[in-house]
C-alpha cells in the first residue's frame, strides 16, 4: 500500500518532523541524499511505521496521489536541487511542501516556477527547533489556499496545541507568504533574546546582582506579564553551573553571538520596504558588536569608561524598573514586527491575519508567552489596526511604563552599560508620537545642497528656495 505523506531530509528536523508525524497515525515514507542516514533512522526507530527508500524513483512512486512531500533540507541551493530530482517523477496536482528556513523571495520564484509545471507548492515556518518538530512545531504554511487545504489534517495534527485547545497553525496566504512570516518571527525572536540580555547586563553591571540572584528575578518575572519561553529558559540558564569549574555557566561562555542570518534578512526587507525596524535592526547589529569580541578587549584597554559611583537608589524598586522596561520594549518590537508585516501584506498582496499570526505563536515557537494573547486581542477588537501602539490596551500600558524605560535607560547610559535596543524602544515610541519631528531640517538641507524641493506645512505643492541667494 501506498505511504500517505513523504519526509525528504533526514537531518534532525526531517527526522523529528517524520517521527511527529507518524506518532500521528500516518504512514510516512523518508528519503535521504545519503542512504546511511535513512538507514540509521530505520536502525534507530524501527519499529515506527516509517518506510525507507533509497531512490528518488521508489520514494515517490511508493506515495498516495496527489502526493504529499515535506522537504525538510538545508535551505538554498540543496532545496533546488532536491525540488529538480524530484520533478521529473511527479504528476500535476502532487504538493511540495518546503519546510526549511527558505528565504522568502526563493519561495515565491519557486511556487511560481513549480505552478507553470502543475505542481502546488507550499512554504512553510516550521518553528520550535528540534523539539518543536519531534512534539508540536508552531507552523506558518504559504502556498496555494486549495493545496494547503490537502495537507491540514496533517498539519493540525502535528502543530503544537495552545492553551485554548486550538493548534498553532493557519494558513498564511499566497506563495512566500509563510516564510516571510517566519523569517518575521524569527526577527522578534532576536529583538526578544536582546531585550533580555540587556535586562541581565543592567542587573548585573549596574546593581550589581549575582547570578543566582538574576536567576530569581527572571523566576519571579515568568509568573507576570513577561510569562513567556525565553524568559523561562534565561532563569533555568542562571541557575545553571560549568562541570569543570564550578561557576555559573554563563561566566564562562565567551560573549560573541551567533547568527544564521534569519535576523539580517528581517531588517533588509524592513529597509526594502522602508519600513521602521529599529529594535530588531539593533538586535542584529548587537550580535554583530559581540562577535567584535578581540577587538572589543583591544578597545577597552584604550577608551576608558565613565566614572561611577556605586548604585545608590532602591534596588528591589529598580528591579521593578527593569521589568516595566523590558515588557515596554518588548511592545515597541512586536509593534514595528506587525507594522512590518502590514506593509510586506500590501506589498506582495498576501492578506495577513495579524491576530491569527499572533496566535499560532503561542506555542510551539521560540517567542511563544502569554502576551501574543494581547496580540490577537487588539486585532480582534480592529483588524485594521494600523500600529499595535494606537490598540488602548497597549497605548495604556506602554504610557504607564514609560517612566521605567527613561529612568533605567538614563541610569545605564550614565554608567556605561551599552542599552542598544531599550534605547531604541524608547525613540521609537517618542518619535511615533511626535508631531514635529526634525526633518524639516533635513528637507531643508536636501533643498540647500540638491535642490531636492520641499513641501510646505501650510500649503500644497512642491518648493524650491533660493539658497543661494544674497541675504
Ligand atoms: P540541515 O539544514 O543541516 O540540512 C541537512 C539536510 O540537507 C540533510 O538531509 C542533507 O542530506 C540535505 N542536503 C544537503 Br546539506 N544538500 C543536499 C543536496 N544538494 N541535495 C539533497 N539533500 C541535500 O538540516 P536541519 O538542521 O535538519 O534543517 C533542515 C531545514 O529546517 C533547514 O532548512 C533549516 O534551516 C530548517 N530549520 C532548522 C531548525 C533547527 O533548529 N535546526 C529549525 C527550524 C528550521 P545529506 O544527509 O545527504 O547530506
Amino acid at each position: 500500500s501506498k505511504q500517505q505523506i513523504g519526509v525528504v531530509g533526514m537531518a534532525v528536523m526531517g527526522k523529528n518532523l517524520a517521527l511527529n508525524i507518524e506518532s500521528r497515525g500516518y504512514s510516512v515514507s523518508i528519503f535521504n541524499r545519503t542512504a546511511s542516514r535513512t538507514e540509521e533512522v530505520i536502525a534507530e526507530h524501527g519499529d515506527k511505521k516509517l518506510v525507507p527508500t533509497y531512490t528518488i524513483e521508489e520514494f515517490v512512486t511508493s506515495l498516495e496521489k496527489p502526493r504529499r512531500i515535506m522537504l525538510m533540507v538545508q535551505a538554498g541551493d540543496a532545496t533546488d536541487k532536491t525540488i529538480q530530482s524530484l520533478l521529473p517523477h511527479l504528476d500535476k496536482g502532487d504538493i511540495l511542501i518546503d519546510g526549511g528556513n527558505t528565504f522568502f523571495q526563493d519561495t515565491i520564484r519557486r511556487n511560481e516556477e513549480l505552478a507553470n509545471s502543475g505542481i502546488n507548492f507550499i512554504g512553510t515556518g516550521v518553528s520550535g527547533g528540534e523539539e518543536g518538530a519531534l512534539k508540536g512545531p508552531s507552523i506558518m504554511p504559504g502556498g496555494q489556499k486549495e493545496a494547503y487545504d490537502l495537507v491540514a489534517p496533517i498539519f493540525e495534527k502535528i502543530a503544537a496545541v495552545a492553551e485554548d485547545g486550538e493548534p498553532c497553525v493557519t494558513y498564511i496566504g499566497p506563495n512566500g507568504a509563510g516564510h516571510y512570516v517566519k523569517m518575521a518571527h524569527n526577527g522578534i525572536e532576536y529583538g526578544d533574546m536582546q531585550l533580555i540580555a540587556e535586562s541581565y547586563d543592567i542587573l548585573t553591571k549596574l546593581l550589581d546582582l549575582s547570578v543566582e540572584e538574576c536567576a530569581e528575578i527572571f523566576t519571579e518575572w515568568n509568573k507576570g506579564e513577561l510569562d513567556s519561553y525565553l524568559i523561562e529558559i534565561t532563569s533555568d540558564i542562571l541557575t545553571r553551573k560549568d562541570d569543570e569549574t564550578g561557576k555559573p555557566v554563563v561566566d564562562v561562555i565567551l560573549d560573541a553571538a551567533g547568527n544564521k542570518g534569519t535576523g539580517k534578512w528581517t531588517s533588509q526587507s524592513a529597509l526594502d520596504l522602508g519600513v521602521p525596524l529599529p529594535l530588531i535592526t539593533e538586535s542584529v547589529f548587537a550580535r554583530y558588536i559581540s562577535a567584535m569580541k578581540d577587538e572589543r578587549v583591544a578597545a577597552s584597554k584604550i577608551i576608558p569608561a565613565p566614572a561611577v559611583k556605586a548604585f545608590e537608589g532602591d534596588i528591589k524598586e529598580f528591579v521593578e524598573k527593569v521589568r516595566e522596561a523590558l515588557y515596554f520594549s518588548k511592545i515597541m518590537s512586536y509593534a514595528q514586527g506587525f507594522a512590518q508585516l502590514r506593509i510586506a501584506s500590501e506589498e506582495f498582496g498576501w492578506d495577513l491575519e495579524y491576530g491569527e499570526i499572533a496566535k499560532i505563536f503561542r506555542e510551539g515557537c521560540i517567542i511563544r508567552a502569554k502576551f501574543l494573547q494581547k496580540i490577537t486581542d487588539a486585532y480582534d477588537r480592529q483588524a485594521d489596526l494600523k500600529n499595535l501602539l494606537l490598540d488602548d490596551y497597549f497605548n495604556d500600558i506602554t504610557q504607564k511604563y514609560q517612566q521605567s524605560v527613561r529612568d533605567v535607560v538614563a541610569v545605564a547610559i550614565q554608567a556605561g552599560v551599552p542599552v542598544p535596543t531599550f534605547s531604541s524602544a524608547i525613540s521609537y515610541y517618542d518619535s511615533y508620537r511626535s508631531e514635529n519631528l526634525p526633518a524639516n531640517i533635513i528637507q531643508a538641507q536636501r533643498d540647500y545642497f540638491g535642490a531636492h524641493t520641499y513641501k510646505r506645512k501650510d500649503k500644497e505643492g512642491t518648493f524650491h528656495y533660493d539658497w543661494y541667494s544674497e541675504k
